[in-house]
């Protein structure tokens, strides 16, 4: 499979185990009209993509339109992250191809996949080939995607299914402990998992803060994830807090 100009590009910023940002916009919960602001600021402060995308995404007029103002307000890559084929959009740049590898149920290992894969195809969309695991009890993903989360004192199990991911050819892994989450993905668990997984390592949920987002860089991330802190203003001030604590780790 070719690789293409996204995973290239994000495969450079991370050179010399650099972490990098994404910030994750949900369609559902940011208004057209913040969502232009939001992504100039995430461009100006050195986000390196946004995500797009949510657990119950059901209204695909509204993530295309979403999208499009998105793409009008910056030139950094917008990513989808689907959690259902209603989160595939001809206008995003690539897409996070998911499975959600510790879900019970196979419609979200393999069933949604093999649904949206020829809309992919269809819009020429770059397909990130990702394991997402969740850890914990992962919050609406959790719930959603019917995971039997990883419990958080158990990093050996999490490297078990990175392990899985890596020989499956997936070249990222999204560790998941849910959007909103009260504190995020343990670092020893990131650690355990970064020890076998070569690929592209992301971690999300529950990082709003400097010092949690540091700790996740240091523990072997190459990207983290910031979704909620953009549902309020209080973003502003601390984006550029949580850039320089990432820069630091
Ligand atoms: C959710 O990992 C992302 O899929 C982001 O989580 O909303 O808690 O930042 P937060």
């Amino acid at each position: 499979m070719k690789i293409g100009a996204v995973e290239q590009a994000l495969m450079k910023e991370i050179e010399g185990r650099r972490t990098i940002c994404f910030s994750l916009l949900d369609s559902e919960n940011i208004r057209n009209q913040d969502a232009g602001e939001i992504a100039k600021t995430v461009e100006h402060e050195g986000v390196s993509a946004i995500l797009v995308g949510g657990s119950t995404i059901a209204d695909q007029i509204e993530l295309n339109s979403f999208i499009k103002k998105i793409k009008e307000d910056t030139k950094i890559p917008i990513i989808l992250f689907p959690g259902n084929i209603t989160g595939v959009s001809p206008y995003a740049d690539a897409i996070l191809f998911t499975s959600l590898l510790n879900s019970d149920n196979p419609y979200f290992i393999t069933g949604a996949q093999a649904l949206g894969a020829s809309a992919v195809r269809k819009h020429s969309i770059e397909a990130l080939p990702t394991a997402y695991i969740v850890v914990g009890d992962g919050g609406t993903t959790g719930f959603i995607g019917q995971a039997r989360g990883i419990p958080s004192s158990k990093p050996d199990l999490a490297a078990m299914y990175a392990l899985a991911g890596q020989y499956m050819g997936m070249r990222f892994l999204y560790l998941e402990s849910g959007s909103g989450a009260s504190s995020p993905v343990p670092t020893d668990l990131i650690t355990a998992v970064r020890k076998v997984y070569d690929g592209f390592l992301i971690a999300g949920g529950g990082i709003k803060e400097p010092e949690a987002a540091k700790a996740v860089a240091k523990a072997g991330a190459d990207a983290i994830v910031l979704g909620t802190l953009f549902e309020s203003n209080t973003y502003k001030t601390l984006l550029p807090k949580i850039m320089q604590a990432v820069r630091e780790g």
